[in-house]
């Protein structure tokens, strides 16, 4: 929706430009000219801060860093970077086992993930969720994501770490939020 709204605000606003200076090239009658203050500051500063403001207003109310101030996570997940993978425990579902580089979810639910490694500076990356974060050793960082509906999807390392970097993907499998309990007590141990 917000590459939507941006894609067809960008192109409105071209549109706009190029007739504007079309309607110059092919405006030869005398008469009808804005002064140039006007001109200026209307069309130079006036209207892209407007429009600019708006959209960036648009965007941050969108934006994950938003979301996480106003909603409250309903689930935790701990994800554990290390040369060359990802484990991810549960800690709101005692007794369920860790997860080694697969990663389940329920649909429809804010989860906050502390983010740390164990060695190197890592960073957690679901793209399709929107924001990563750096897994950095002895500290941890908090993302707060939301998957919209059930289905698979991938996730990766988004900071060069070592030879097997680009090995350092792992799975997202996002379940119906009613099941999402018995998916992790039924998960193997790792
Ligand atoms: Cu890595």
């Amino acid at each position: 929706m917000l590459t939507l709204v941006l894609t067809a605000s960008s192109a409105a606003i071209l549109l706009g430009v190029m007739a504007v200076a079309l309607y110059s090239f092919r405006k030869k009658r005398r008469g009808h000219r804005l002064p140039e203050g006007v001109f200026v500051g209307a069309l130079g500063l006036g209207f892209p801060s407007v429009a600019l403001l708006a959209l960036l207003i648009y965007a941050l109310l969108l934006s994950d860093a938003w979301v996480g101030r106003t909603r409250t996570p309903e689930l935790t997940v701990d994800a554990v970077a290390a040369q060359w993978g990802w484990t991810f425990s549960y800690p709101d579902a005692p007794g369920a086992p860790d997860s080694e580089n697969v990663l389940h979810l329920p649909a429809g639910v804010p989860v906050a993930f502390r983010v740390t490694s164990t060695d190197v500076i890592h960073s957690f990356w679901i793209p399709r969720l929107g924001g990563k974060i750096d897994a950095v050793p002895g500290r941890i960082n908090t993302i707060m994501l939301e998957a919209d509906a059930a289905g698979a999807m991938g996730g990766l390392c988004a900071e060069f770490c070592g030879v097997g970097h680009s090995l350092m993907d792992f799975e997202v499998r996002v379940h119906e939020p009613d099941g999402f309990a018995a998916v992790l007590s039924g998960l193997e141990g790792a």
